[in-house]
């Protein structure tokens, strides 16, 4: 059997790029591809992730459903899906009622980790080159993510960021190229990433949507 086709994070980062519209909308298709790239990605380093990876499948699945589903045209972008699950009642505001989850608080769950992928790829770009994953990898989500999970999956998430390849060893399995090559490919891709992060945030800010359970 032939091997999969080595895979570059350079298309990956750029589903991110193009899931934003003239009008500032986020398209769920794109950004669902960018994260399936990212689980990917996460695969190629190895089953002492599959705990993080199994979460981000299930989440993505869930929102695949809805794009997929009956309702589809409501799920075209993330302000569609906000004004059409709110207007519908179809979200827990307050407490989990048993109902399946709303598009919304998946996605808010997507939402989080992408502000750990921002910090972790500035900290990647911007770090020396003897600089540890690990430690960058950690700053990032005791900056971000963290805040949000129980002390079992932050135990669990700091032993498994100990398995991290060096800096230039992890910039080069991102198969973009040299070190160097990755590192202005993430100067790049970056700021397309925050442009989502920021567009995202604002809208559930505007609608009180960033605590859901
Ligand atoms: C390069 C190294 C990759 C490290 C990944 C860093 C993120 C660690 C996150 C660990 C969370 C895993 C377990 C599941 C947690 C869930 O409880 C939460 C909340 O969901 P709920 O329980 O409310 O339904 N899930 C999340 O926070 C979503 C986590 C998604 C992580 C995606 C990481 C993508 C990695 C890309 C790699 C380049």
């Amino acid at each position: 059997m032939a091997a999969p086709a080595a895979f570059s994070l350079r298309e990956v980062l750029a589903a991110f790029q193009g899931c934003v519209t003239e009008r500032r909308e986020v398209l769920l298709g794109p950004y669902l591809r960018g994260w399936r790239g990212l689980i990917r990605f996460l695969h190629s380093l190895g089953a002492i992730f599959s705990f993080v990876s199994k979460d981000a499948v299930a989440k993505v699945q869930i929102m695949e459903g809805y794009c997929g589903g009956e309702q589809r045209e409501r799920y075209v972008s993330l302000q569609s899906m906000v004004e059409y699950e709110l207007a519908s009642g179809l979200v827990d505001l307050h407490k989990r009622s048993g109902r399946p989850d709303s598009g919304c608080r998946t996605v808010l769950r997507l939402h989080r980790a992408l502000r750990w992928l921002q910090l972790f790829l500035e900290g990647l770009r911007t770090g020396r080159e003897d600089s540890r994953t690990s430690v960058i990898c950690t700053d990032s989500y005791n900056a971000s993510l963290a805040a949000y999970h129980p002390w079992v999956i932050r135990k669990a998430a700091t032993v498994a960021f100990c398995a991290l390849p060096p800096r230039n060893a992890f910039l080069e399995i991102m198969n973009v190229g040299t070190a160097e090559d990755a590192v202005a490919m993430l100067g790049e891709a970056l700021p397309y990433i925050c442009n989502v992060y920021s567009i995202t945030q604002e809208l559930f800010a505007h609608h009180k949507l960033l605590d859901l359970p």
